[in-house]
This record gives structure tokens, C-alpha cells and sequence, in this order.
């Protein structure tokens, strides 16, 4: 039986829960929309202030990086969109992605007990196939505070995916053998994102990365890394304060990437002392 998602459930808890009242005041559901991160970024761009969460049972353009397309059957699956205005400035935006991440992570934790992995940047894991993917995108509507659309895509409960998915996405209930309730995955993950937001705003993203250094699969590993102009391979070596990726090449440089598509190259065990830039 599917269950839909409980709005009236979801205003219930942001307005009991003081920390998330600082994040969103606002949550909206729509059966059907295009996508929920297109949505946020037009209220954006009409001026919506920050604070907003926007949910979809269903999307048909829902969308990942560089025009790609997200997977977003009705019924089964979490898509959302926070519209937030931090006082952060544009290019410390990445580090949201990273904070997404570690909520994503805690989220899955605290609600199936699974260990879930970042794959540097956006791609949320469990056993070796993605499960949730995180889209950042903003627009410039000219204001004082520019706004950040964060758009979270994780599969729930969804159970059979098309043909070219199927070697490579898996769900919590495929990963965990049990339907999971798709409202308490969507509190519980309002909660995570509030306290990771929170510790971020105050604590800078130091704990934040050394955290999520332990949750990240890529760091340690011999990876490509593919940008819409160029590739590179080399080992993994370090998320930077900023949230890029520190790449050693094979002569002994380094590059640092904001961006890319990250395939390992060979899985190996990550070492317990990766180095971290202090
Ligand atoms: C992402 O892009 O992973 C970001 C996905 C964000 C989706 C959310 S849903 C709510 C909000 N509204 C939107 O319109 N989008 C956001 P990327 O790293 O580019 O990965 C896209 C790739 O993941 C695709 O090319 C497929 O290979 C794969 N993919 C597509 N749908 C998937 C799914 N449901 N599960 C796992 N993998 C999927």
C-alpha cells in the first residue's frame, strides 16, 4: 500500500521544532510538478524569501546535473527543494552540498540503520549503488541575500527502476529488505539538515568536513574525474575547507576541483588517515 506524503504532518513538526523553524517556515506539496528545484528557483527568482520546502510525490523533468535526468516515479520516492538565502557568500554555496550530504547520511542512519557513503560531490551510496543525488542550483535576482535551491532526490521505496538505472541506483528498501515510512524519512531528514545547517553557521565547515571525511568513499581512491571541458585522473587526496576535491596527479601535483563526474577507477579500503588540509 502506498502511502502519500503527510503534509499537515511535516507543518506539524517544523513548527514544534524550533531548529527546523529556523530552517524552513514554510513546506508546500504538490502531487505532480515538472521539478521541484525548477519550482523553488522561479519563487526565487519572483523574490521568495528563504525558508521554504517544496515536495512533489511525482516529477516529470525532474533533473540532476548538466541536464541530466532524475528518475521520479509518484508514490514511492522523496523529492525536494529548500529554497534558503544564506548569509553565506555564493561560493561557500558548495559547502550546502556537503552539509546535504552528511544529513542525507545521518538521515538513512537514524531511519534504517544503514551506513550510507558520500561519492564526491553529490552522490549519496549504499552498497555500491546510488541512492539519493543532491542538485545545487541558484539564481541571481539581483537581492542582498542570493538565493540556494538545494534539491534532494532519495529513492525510499521504489523497488524496480529502468533498464539502464538498474546496475547502478538502489533504494533503502531494496538496500534495507523493508518498506520504509516515507514520513518519517522525510522528518527525520528535515531534522538532520537543520542541525547540519545549524553546525555549519556556527561552527564553519571544519567539524563539518571531518565528519563527512568518514562518510566519504572517494577519498583514498585512484578516480577520474570528468568537467564538461576536461577529465583527469589521480588519487583522491582531500576535500578542501571549500568543499573541492583535492586531486594528486600521477607526476606528484595537485589540482582542485569544484566540479566533476568522479568514476573509481579501483575500489580499495579507505585508509583510516587520510590527510585533511588543517
Ligand atoms: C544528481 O545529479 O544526482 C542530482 C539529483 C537531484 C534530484 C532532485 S529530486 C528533487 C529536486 N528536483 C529536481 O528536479 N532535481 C532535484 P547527477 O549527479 O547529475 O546524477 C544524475 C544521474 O543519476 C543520471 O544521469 C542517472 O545516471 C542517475 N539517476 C537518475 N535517476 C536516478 C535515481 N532515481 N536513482 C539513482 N540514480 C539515478
Amino acid at each position: 500500500m502506498l502511502i502519500d506524503i503527510d503534509l499537515d504532518a511535516i507543518k506539524h513538526h517544523i513548527h514544534t521544532h524550533t531548529d527546523l523553524r529556523e530552517l524552513v517556515h514554510e513546506a508546500l506539496l504538490f502531487d505532480r510538478v515538472d521539478s521541484t528545484n525548477r519550482m523553488a528557483l522561479e519563487m526565487a527568482s519572483q523574490g521568495m524569501p528563504g525558508g521554504v520546502a517544496i515536495f512533489a510525490e511525482a516529477q516529470d523533468k525532474g533533473r540532476g546535473r548538466m541536464n541530466r535526468t532524475w528518475f521520479s516515479p509518484r508514490g514511492f520516492n522523496l523529492y525536494l527543494s529548500l529554497l534558503i538565502r544564506p548569509h553565506q557568500a555564493p561560493r561557500e554555496f558548495p559547502l550546502f552540498s556537503m552539509a546535504t550530504a552528511m544529513a542525507l547520511i545521518v538521515a538513512i542512519e537514524r531511519v534504517t540503520h544503514l551506513r550510507a557513503s558520500l561519492k564526491w560531490p553529490n552522490d549519496i551510496f549504499l552498497n555500491q549503488k546510488k541512492v539519493a543525488g543532491i542538485l545545487l542550483e541558484s539564481v541571481s535576482d539581483g537581492g542582498q541575500a542570493p538565493p540556494l535551491v538545494i534539491g534532494i532526490g532519495v529513492n525510499v521505496n521504489v523497488s524496480t527502476f529502468p533498464e539502464a538505472l538498474t546496475p547502478i541506483a538502489t533504494s533503502l528498501r531494496i538496500a534495507s529488505g523493508v518498506r520504509v515510512d516515507r514520513n518519517i524519512f522525510a522528518l527525520t531528514l528535515l531534522d538532520t539538515l537543520a542541525e547540519q545547517f545549524k553546525r555549519l553557521n556556527k561552527e564553519g565547515p571544519a567539524p563539518l568536513l571531518a565528519a563527512l571525511r568518514q562518510q566519504c568513499r572517494t577519498l583514498g581512491q585512484r578516480v577520474h574525474v570528468a568537467t564538461p571541458k576536461q577529465a583527469w585522473e589521480g588519487i583522491a587526496e582531500a576535500i578542501q575547507e571549500d568543499g573541492a576535491l583535492v586531486l594528486k596527479m600521477g607526476d606528484g601535483t595537485k589540482r582542485t576541483l569544484y566540479m566533476g563526474d568522479v568514476t573509481h577507477l579501483r575500489e580499495e579500503p579507505l585508509p583510516q588517515t587520510m590527510g585533511w588540509p588543517e
